[in-house]
């Protein structure tokens, strides 16, 4: 089939609009969002998206994980979908944009095909991921997990917050626990647009990033036990300094990183001591570390010596320690074909691109298991996101939404 042609274009304006629209539910302090998963914020963020799907006039399924897919139907109802989508939730201080543009482009790719009359051969399901950011509840991207057959659904709803709700418990309070098995639904391919949350794009002046791989990731749990004591009359030689291995050990997260340049990153970001009091002497610390890198073998090797590092530090100050794997995906290699309909989507449109790998985890890790999958990037300023001060222009969304359209367009063929 023909590609859609070089005048196909989104209404720019209008993806903006619904881009702040949505930025208005779950307001962060500081001009970003906290939008956390199945909260009252995602909830109503879900309805906001849903009564938008109703006025494209597409019709929504929701599965057993709360994922919500709003279907276009196409001339040939019998052939497999195209899937385009993201995520709505943020986490406690995000962006506006993390995963929201994702959704709002997918929709917006429908919006501009009913302006136009455009009919495809394949439908179009535009799709928005519960859980993607795994901040409330480990892992990241946990029902695209589920539906990729990563995890067991009745793990997944047993997953706990920081308050030990969990999560099945949550998704049936707010009202989307939907009834459709996870994972039945087949895609003929997935698209994911996505802000690069890194400094490439903006730094070579690229309006478009064609992701061909994305980076492999461990979130590793660190318990460490030890004893709370007083401060202030516990001789130095007598602590058992939890909060002492948690610094030590981050410290060798980050060394350990640093030595296995270039492709590698490693830090921990969530940290917590009991019982955090000014005058104790930390008896406990639960921490995540988050390492990744592109290349299998870095992040194996940097996953075996930071737990023999941690063990090490533990035994030279007396602690008790447990790790946990929490979170983990190998790197993953985007499919060729739908990487190319991004290139050529760029290339047709004039927009200057760059191949370019992930650095952040994303849905699309997932479901390139079991769908062919490709992402398209747009820049943000300063690279920064998982930030409230993320920042994009209008002319990177809008650039970013031609070329997912053209792709996911191109792939669901274009009908007279
Ligand atoms: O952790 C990640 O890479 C994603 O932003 N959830
Ligand atoms: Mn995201
Ligand atoms: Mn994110």
């Amino acid at each position: 089939m023909a590609a859609p042609g070089e005048n196909l274009k989104v209404n720019g304006d209008r993806l903006w609009s619904s881009l702040m629209e949505m930025a208005k539910i779950g307001p962060g302090v500081a001009g970003g969002n906290n939008r956390q998963t199945l909260t009252d914020a995602d909830g109503a963020g879900r309805h906001l998206f849903k009564r938008w799907c109703d006025e494209a006039g597409l019709t929504m399924g929701v599965d057993q994980m709360g994922t919500m897919f709003a279907r276009r139907e196409g001339t040939d109802p019998d052939a497999l979908p195209v899937y385009v989508g993201s995520h709505l939730d943020t986490q406690p201080t995000g962006g506006k944009y993390d995963g929201v543009l994702g959704v709002l482009g997918g929709l917006e790719i429908i919006r501009t095909l009913n302006d136009l009359g455009i009919k495809t051969k394949h439908p179009i399901v535009v799709t928005n991921w519960t859980n993607e950011e795994g901040t409330r509840f480990a892992p990241a991207m946990l029902a695209s997990g589920v539906f990729a057959g990563m995890h067991e659904q009745d793990w997944a709803y047993g997953r706990k917050d920081a308050e030990g709700i969990a999560f099945g418990d949550e998704l049936a309070r707010i009202g989307w626990k939907g009834d459709e098995e996870v994972g039945a639904r087949k895609m003929h391919a997935f698209f994911e647009l996505h802000i690069e949350q890194g400094p490439i794009l903006e730094a070579e002046g690229k309006d478009i990033g064609v992701v061909t791989h994305g980076q492999g990731l461990w979130w590793l749990e660190v318990r460490l036990t030890g004893k709370d004591a007083h401060t202030g009359s516990t001789p130095m030689n007598m602590r058992v300094n939890a909060g002492l291995g948690m610094a030590r050990i981050t410290e060798a997260v980050h060394e350990i990183a640093m030595a296995h340049q270039p492709n590698a990153v490693g830090a921990v970001g969530q940290a917590n001591v009991y019982p955090n009091s000014r005058n104790v002497i930390p008896g406990r610390a639960v921490f995540t570390i988050d390492i990744r890198s592109p290349e299998l073998t870095k992040l194996t090797s940097m996953r075996v010596q930071i737990e023999l590092a941690a063990q090490q530090i533990a035994r030279d100050l007396g602690l008790g320690i447990e790790i946990e794997p929490t979170g983990h995906f190998d790197p993953v290699t985007f499919d060729p074909k739908c990487v190319a309909a991004v290139r050529n989507a760029a290339e047709r449109l004039g927009y200057s691109h760059l191949d370019i790998v992930s650095g952040a985890g994303h849905d699309a890790c997932w479901i390139n298991r079991v769908a062919p999958t490709a992402m398209v990037m747009c820049p943000c300023v300063d690279g920064l996101s998982h930030n409230e001060a993320e920042e994009i222009s209008k002319e990177w969304a809008t650039a970013g939404a031609d070329v997912l359209m053209h792709a996911v367009v191109e792939t669901a063929g274009v009908v007279g």
